[in-house]
Order: structure tokens, then sequence, then C-alpha cells
């Protein structure tokens, strides 16, 4: 049978696939048949229960819904004879006797009503049914059964796009209606916020809060996301230079999907505390005089100047610290929140205006650990596939990464892929909310991932798994990695890892023997010690099974931030020049040297937390510090924050006086991400357009701007008219993207790299032939066990691990002044296990006192059973109860990433202050 059929659609012979409905040929002709719970978006299936797309078949005696029928050879369909007309405006005429009076309803303008108007319906001669009206509980959607059709398409939304499963029906004949959970109202159900099922919803039924009763846009603006490195494309929606929500648009890696930050969070912008003017430090006010700093009243400690002033001071204080005591006393921290075109001046400014490479950024916070031994073993610090190869996975490893949490776009097409059949294999010692998809949940004790990978690799060798050719023709050192695993019997490693040895070898037979397996990994992977020995053990499973280079394999680390990926790939980083081009490379650096007519200095420069390390001793005096904010960021925060009093100057350029920015000489009032053009790159390498949708405060000035014009000030003679000239540019200097012009970007809004030529669509699969390493081979490089830097003991008998919350980003500066994100997750709380909390004698809700060998804070506790007993989670985006004054800043070795994933604390109920003699 041909794939392809032609059938008579209003008169015309017409061709369908066997894929296609009536409906979708229709749409294709150019006839607009109705439809109210039809949507052709991705991952919605037809449900045909709304009877609006009704049409005739010759030869049948009922009408058929269009949106589910599929055609047939020969058959004779009529969309517009009287028939289906009339039955389609009887369904419209029905629907409407349910529906609040129009005038009166949270939308107006909604699908449904353009639909009654296209038909030229307004009123209905038929009874209303009595339904619940509204339900107001959820901080950023509003809900209106009164107006609710019972289409479903909230129902599918939820279950089937993003799986979450919280929307369902429930009740009979004229009671039947949609419920969250158990008919909770909406806030109080386990409702994550994505807001899909308003972006789903015909009706107006589920509406964005900030338009009921007022949906008006002035402008649409087509950007991107700048929250997570998901890199989601979205439109922006504004009303009165007012982002009031966004809608997820078709881009390659979220296909129309957001979660909460990115549909509701974007307030953030608009906040009254957002900087509007250049800040001087007060003559008189210390440096460490931070305590009685109020964000929201930076007039106590600064004063305000004009740009002219607030830039020569800025760049003056450089100039003198570079003068007296030379280019390497000065360092900058760059921003992976910003565009990849500000990233590249940044560093440019530091190599060539400062005269060093002392110049990084939070990747060394982040994956730094998964680079270094991507870098070592294969020779390229990028994913080897597009998460979304999740669909052509038969096993998907999800390992110390918290998708659902933390990349919520990702998690939904790994949840897509789980309901398809792929088996999903979890590593985390924490529950996590994909765990309950999964096939395989592992829950380890904390710290011991070496042994648990080491032992996977000890039963796919000893039991023959490898893939012998692919080993034999696109590796090297398998031999040494064999006999290092010898040691390394599931049964021996038991006593580390706390897993059965039976389920190591069922979840290592299941990788090594599916015909695609892909590993998706985080920061519990990469932020230990040994995150890199962890990194190794990753990419060496994926060697000796051949789990690399074809559709559905793959090593893919989640990239955090909006735009670290581009941020290290234009050399925000202290070792490299862009492109991961080494710095100490004598030829390349006279390449860099001739094209930026400029000297750079031959040794690579210091990290985030060995730029600290020299503020202490001294070496270096003076920071520029752009888009980051490591006093709550960095580990050991106190001592982090001791370096920032000690500079002799700081410039800081943020969106907000951040607890960085509390320590500056100057701060420089920024733009924030929608106020901008400008290029980013997401986890899976694809460069996206992002655009400015809205004007920016008060005077705060572009980035791009004030890099340029403290470029300037520092003695370099730059001159670009727009941004993309800078894009241009690197262009010029970056293999890996030479094939990608700003107006291709401007037409295409993404394209993944490698992009060799303006004809090259880019490559979505690397490593297919071989490993951009000298030889072509990827390396194996053995792993042995070390322990975490700091372990419990009698003083400090817990482990602490810190991490994220949904709602908010790292350190709360953006997150915690967006209204919506805030009211979901308004206060700092450890998360516990309610075994330990027994033991405590501590209910939800106490306040506890969490104490490490650098700091303290006091804390309310929640009952988590993810969490294992000995174990607590704090999220570090809290500045009251600041997570990173306990953490340890101990480094791995390779990537000089921190520990942050575990330190050793004493958890104490709160003691509460004696009362002074009788009441
Ligand atoms: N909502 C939100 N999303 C974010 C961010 C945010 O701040 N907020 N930040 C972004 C950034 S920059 C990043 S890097 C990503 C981070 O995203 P993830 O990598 O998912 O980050 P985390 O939540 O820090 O840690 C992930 C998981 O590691 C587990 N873990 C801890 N210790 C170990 C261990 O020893 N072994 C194993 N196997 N697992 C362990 C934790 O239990 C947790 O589930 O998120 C990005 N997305
Ligand atoms: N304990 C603990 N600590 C951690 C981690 C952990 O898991 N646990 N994770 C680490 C990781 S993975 C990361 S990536 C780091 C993140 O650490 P940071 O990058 O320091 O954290 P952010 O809060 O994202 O800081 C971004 C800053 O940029 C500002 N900003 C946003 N957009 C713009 C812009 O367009 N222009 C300018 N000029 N400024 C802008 C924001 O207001 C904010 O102050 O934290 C690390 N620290
Ligand atoms: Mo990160």
């Amino acid at each position: 049978m041909s794939d392809i059929i032609s059938f008579i659609l209003d008169g015309k012979t017409v061709s369908a696939t066997t894929n296609d409905s009536i409906w979708d040929v229709a749409k294709r002709e150019g006839t607009k048949i109705p439809h109210l719970c039809h949507t052709d978006r991705v991952g919605f299936e037809a449900d045909g229960n709304c009877r609006a797309c009704m049409v005739e078949i010759e030869g049948e005696r009922v009408l058929a819904a269009s949106c589910i029928r599929t055609p047939t050879e020969g058959m004779v369909v009529n969309t517009a004879t009287d028939r289906p007309t009339k039955a389609r405006k009887m369904v419209m005429e029905l629907l409407i006797a349910d529906q609040p009076d129009r005038a009166a309803t949270y939308d107006t303008d909604s699908h449904f009503w353009q639909m009654a108007d296209q038909q030229q319906i307004k009123d209905s001669r038929f009874d209303a049914r009595d339904m619940p009206g509204d339900d107001l509980s959820h901080p950023a959607m509003a809900v209106n059964l009164d107006a609710c059709i019972n289409c479903n398409l909230c129902v599918r939304a939820c279950r089937d796009v993003q799986v979450n499963d919280v929307i369902g029906m429930a009740g009979r004949g004229v009671g039947s209606k949609i419920v969250f959970d158990f008919d909770d109202p909406m806030g109080e159900s386990s409702c994550v916020g994505c807001g899909e099922c308003v972006q789903a919803c015909p009706t107006g039924a589920l509406l964005e809060k900030t338009v009921v009763g007022d949906t008006r846009i002035d402008r649409e603006v087509h950007s991107v996301c700048p929250f997570c490195g998901v890199g989601c494309q979205l439109t922006f929606k504004i009303r009165d230079d007012k982002i009031l929500y966004a809608e997820g648009r078709d881009g390659p890696a979220n296909e129309e999907r957001l979660c909460i930050k990115g549909r509701f969070g974007f307030d953030y912008i608009h906040n009254p505390e957002r900087l509007t003017t250049p800040l001087i430090r007060k003559e008189g006010i210390a440096k460490d005089d931070v305590a009685t700093l109020d964000p929201a009243n930076p007039l106590t400690h600064f004063r305000e100047a004009s740009w002219e002033e607030a830039l020569e001071l800025a760049a003056n204080g450089l100039i003198q610290v570079r003068e007296t005591k030379g280019g390497n006393a000065l360092a900058g921290f760059g921003s992976a929140k910003g565009s990849n075109e500000e990233a590249y001046l940044f560093q440019k400014l530091v190599r060539t205006g400062f005269g060093t490479n002392n110049v990084d950024h939070c990747t060394r916070l982040c994956h730094a650990s998964s680079v270094a031994a991507l870098l070592e073993t294969v020779g390229s610090g990028a994913v080897s596939a597009p998460f979304n190869e999740a669909e052509n996975a038969e096993v998907i490893m999800v390992i110390g990464s918290n998708p659902t949490i933390n990349h919520p776009v990702a998690a939904t097409f790994f949840k897509n892929a789980v309901k398809k059949g792929a088996k999903l294999i979890i590593i985390d010692p924490r529950g996590q909310s994909l765990s309950r998809h999964a096939t395989y949940m592992l829950q380890e004790k904390p710290g011991t991932d070496v042994a648990l990978l080491n032992s996977m690799m000890h039963v796919i060798v000893k039991e023959g798994l490898t893939d012998k050719d692919y080993i034999k023709n696109h590796t090297e050192n398998f031999a040494e990695l064999k006999a290092h695993l010898d040691g390394f019997s599931p049964e021996a490693m038991e006593k580390v890892t706390g897993i059965d040895p039976d389920l190591i070898r069922d979840v290592a037979r299941e990788f090594a023997t599916a015909k695609s397996s892909i590993i998706f990994w985080g920061m519990g992977i990469s932020q230990h010690v040994h995150g890199t020995d962890n990194s190794r053990c990753l990419i060496s499973l994926s060697l000796m099974t051949g789990q690399v280079g074809r559709p559905g394999t793959g090593l893919h680390p989640l990239r955090g931030q909006n735009n670290v990926q581009g941020a290290s790939d234009v050399a925000l980083i202290p070792m490299f020049l862009p492109d991961y081009q080494s710095v100490e490379d004598p030829v390349i650096r006279e390449r860099f040297e001739k094209f930026w007519n400029a000297d750079i200095d031959p040794n690579k420069g210091l990290t985030v937390v060995e730029i600290t390390e020299a503020v202490h001793k001294g070496t270096i005096n003076g920071m520029y510090i752009m888009g980051e904010n490591p006093a709550m960021s960095d580990p050991n925060v106190s001592h982090a924050r001791e370096a920032l009093s000690l500079l002799d100057h700081l410039v800081v350029q943020d969106l907000f006086l951040t607890e960085t920015a509390a320590y500056a000489d100057v701060v420089l009032p920024a733009s924030a991400w929608p106020e901008k053009d400008g290029t980013v790159t997401n986890t899976n390498r694809q460069v996206q357009m992002g655009r400015a949708a809205v004007p920016m405060p008060g005077d705060a000035r572009q980035d791009l701007w004030i890099i340029q014009e403290m470029a300037k000030r520092l003695g370099l003679d730059w001159n670009y008219g727009h941004v993309k000239e800078v894009f241009t540019e690197m262009t010029q200097v970056m293999g890996s993207i030479k094939g990608i012009s700003w107006d291709r970007l401007e037409n295409a809004d993404a394209v993944i790299y490698p992009c060799e030529s303006p004809e090259d669509p880019g490559q979505p699969l690397i490593f297919t032939e071989n490993f951009p390493t000298k030889n072509g081979l990827g390396k194996f490089v053995p792993a042995s066990l070390i322990s975490p830097d700091e372990t419990p003991d009698q003083d400090f008998p817990t482990v602490l691990t810190t991490g994220r919350l949904l709602e908010h980003w790292h350190t709360g500066s953006m997150t915690r002044r967006s209204e919506v994100l805030d009211a979901v997750e308004p206060e700092p709380i450890v998360h516990m296990a309610p075994g330990m909390m027994e033991n405590l004698e501590i209910l939800p809700g106490d306040l506890v006192t969490v104490s490490s060998r650098r700091g303290q804070l006091d804390i309310k506790v929640r009952a988590d059973g993810g969490v294992q007993n000995g174990m607590i989670f704090i999220p570090f985006c809290y500045a009251e109860a600041a997570a990173n004054l306990l953490t340890n800043d101990a480094l791995d070795p390779f990537g000089k990433i921190a520990e942050v994933k575990f330190c050793a604390v004493k958890v104490e109920k709160k003691k509460m202050p004696e009362l002074a003699g009788d009441l």
C-alpha cells in the first residue's frame, strides 16, 4: 500500500499521508475547520471530543470529527455543506450556553470566542449548567471552570506533554470537570507551574494571572529563556513595556514547552530594586561594613554618580593596580547569564586590557571537572548529542542530576521517552520526582560514584559485554583500565556504595546491551574533589560499550546557565583562548596577538577559587565582576567575602545590589537579558538569537556598552558599532561556528555547532567517526577511590549536600525578586529525612541550627523522604541562610571545582534564648 493516498475535499482532489487527519489536510489546503479540543502542536494526540470540527463523508450516515479521522483513498469529504456547518454551529451554541458572559470572562478574545466569531455565533438558546467559579490559589495562574468546555487539552498538556499528571477529569455528565490532584485548589496541588495547560487552554478557563480580564498585548518579541541551559525559545508578551508572561516557541530544544521560570519568572527585571544609576562607595564606609546595607536603599553606603564619573573611577582603580603591581594582580569574573558577545569582549578586555589570563566564571563551580575529563579523554568538552536524542535511546541514564528541577523542559522529553518504552536508570543519593518514572533507582551513598561506576564496568568486562570492535577501532588504553577494574566487583563495592550487587549487574547489562544508551549527568557528579574521576568513569563506560556517536547514544553533561556553554566556548576561562585553544601554546597565542593587536600573557590564569586565595595572599588586588554573585555562590563563602573586602579595587556590574556588589567601590547598573540583543549557546550546542523586548530601567546601560567603555579607558582602541560586529569577529577566530553568520541566525533563530560553512546545517551528533584528539582515539583513564575531602565524625556527624529549587535561580538575586517565584518558595528550608527529624525531636517548620567547621546558620525544617538518614539538603538561594557559609572549598585537582555536594555538619534544634528573669 502506498503511503500517499488521494481523496476529494470540498470537490478538489487532494493528497494525504497515512499520518494526516482530514483536519490536517484541510488546514494545509487553506480551509479553516473550527477546532476547540484539537491542536496540532507536537506532543498532543487528537482526541475528537468536542465535535467542533465535524465534516460530512459521503456514504456515511453520521458526521465525523475531522481531527481524528484519517482520509482513505477515494473518500469524498465535505466541510462546507449544510449538514456539517449546522452541526458545528449547534456545537458552538451549546458550548456558549455554559460560558460566562463574554464581557465578564477572563479572556474575551480567547480561541473559543474567535471560533464563535468565525461561525457568527454570539448567544445561545440553551440553559447554562452551574459550574464552580474562580480558583485564584496559584500565584501565576487563574482558573475559572465556568469557562471550561471539558476539551481535555489541559489534561493532555499535563499528562502527555509535560508528564506531570496533576490535572485529570472527575465527575460524570453535567458534573464532569477538570481537577487538580484530588480536586485540590490549584495552588495547593502538586502542580509545578509549567503553564503548559494555560498555553493549551482554548477558552481562558486557565489563564496567566497577569492578563485576567485584560488580555491586550501591545507587542510580542521572539527570544530565548535566560534561566537554564536548556535554551527554550519563547515569545515575550508585552504591554506598556512590561513583560506580562512568555509563551513557548517551537525551538529545537523545547518544541514550545516552558517551565515556571521561563513562563512566569520575568518580573525580576521590573523589580523596584533594579539598579538604575551608577553607584560609588561613600568615603569612610568600610568595605566589610555590609551587615546594615539594604539592597533596596543603597544610599546609606553608596552615592549616585554620573556614568562618566563612575566609569573613570572604575577604570582608574584597575589601571592603578595594573601600573603598580602588574596585570596579574587583576582578575575578572565574566557572566554566563549574558550573551556570547559580552562574554567574548569581557575575556578580550581582561586579556588585552588588564594583561592577564585571570578570567573565569561560574563554569568553574559547575562542569569544570566534566570538561577536564572530556578534554583529556575525547578532546572536546561539549555534549556529544543534544538531550532530545533521549527520544532515540533504549536506555537513558541520569546520574547526579535532578532534571525536573533544574532542566525541567529537558526532563519532559525524558519522561516522554520513558512513556514510549525507554528504560530510565537514575543514580542519585537523593530521591527525586523523576524517580517514579525510573526502571532502576540506585540510591547510593553520597560521593561513591567511582565505586559504583567501576563496579558496573567490572561486570561489563567480566561478562564480555564490551563492544570489542569499538574499543579496537576508536579507543586506547583499554588494557590498563581492564586491569584496574579487577578489584571492583559489585560485591566488593557494596559496602562503599550501599547498592545490592545484583542490581548493579542488571543495570550494567541493560546499559551495555541496549541498542542505544545515553548518559546525562550534573552537579552530583562534578562537584566533588573526585569530580574529574567521576566523569572519567562515565566516559569509560560509554566508550567500552560503544554507546557514543550514534543516534540515541552519547555523553551529555547537562549545562546549567543559559550561556555557560557559550561563555566557555568564547574563552571566559583562564587556560584557553576561544574554541579551547591553549593560551600556553605559542603558535596559537601569536595568532591571537596578531588578530587582537595586543600582547597576551603566556601563562594560564587562575581559576575562581584560586583567585579568592590569591586575594587573601595579597597577589590579586583588583577585580571586575560582571553578572556573577560569588559572595553567595562561592564555597566557604565567609572566606570568599573576606577576599572581596580585601581588594584595593572592585567593580561590579549587575542588575541588583547583590551580596557581591555590597563590597564594590563602583557599581555599574546593567542590562537584563530581555533588554538586549545577542546570542547564547545552550547545552545542546545550539547558538540561538535573543532579542531586546523592553527598555532598560532608569539610566541602566547595555553590558556590551559598559564593557567597551571600560576597554576604552583601559587604553584599548575598540570600535564595535553593533553587537553583530562582535559576533562576526568571533566567527573569524572560532572554527566551531565559522559557518554561522548573524544574518543566518536572525532567520533561523538557532543553528547547532560545529558548523563549518554557510551550507552546513550543523552537526547534532559528534564523535560519529572519530574523536577530536591528536590520534582520533578516545582514551580510557582509570579512576581510583578517593573519599570526600571532609567526612562526618563525632563533632560533625551529618553530611550536608547543597543544590537548587525549581523556582529559584542560584543565589536568588533574580528569582527572589520575582513575585510569582518567591511566592512559591519564600523562605530558607533544610530538607531532612523524617527518621532523622524523629531522632532530633523536630517537627516540620521547626528551626534548627546547622553548623560546619566554617560557619553556621538557622533554618526551618522540611520533611523530605527522598533525603537519606544522616544527610541534609540545603538550597543555596537564600541570603538569610546562605548554604555556602557551611560548604567546603577543597578542590578537585584537575577541574579545580569545589566539593559543594559533600561536607560534614552538625544539626541541632535551635536553642531559644533564655528569658531574662521572671515574667
Ligand atoms: N531551578 C533551577 N534550575 C537550574 C539552576 C538553578 O539555580 N535553579 N541552576 C542551573 C545550573 S548553573 C546548573 S549547573 C544546573 C544543575 O543541575 P543539577 O546538576 O541537576 O544540580 P543539583 O541540584 O545541584 O544536583 C543534582 C543532583 O546531584 C545529586 N547528588 C548529590 N551528591 C551526589 C553524589 O555524590 N552522586 C550522585 N550521583 N549524585 C549526587 C543531588 O541529589 C541532585 O539530585 O541547574 C541549572 N538549572
Ligand atoms: N553550595 C553550592 N554552591 C554552588 C553550587 C551548588 O550546587 N551548591 N553550584 C555552583 C554552580 S553550578 C554555579 S553555575 C554557580 C552560579 O553562581 P553565580 O553565577 O554567581 O550565580 P547567579 O545567581 O546565577 O549570579 C548571576 C548574577 O548575574 C546577574 N545578572 C543576571 N543577568 C545579568 C545580565 O544580563 N547582566 C549582568 N551584568 N548581570 C546579570 C544576577 O543578578 C546575579 O547577580 O553557583 C555555584 N555555587
Ligand atoms: Mo552551574
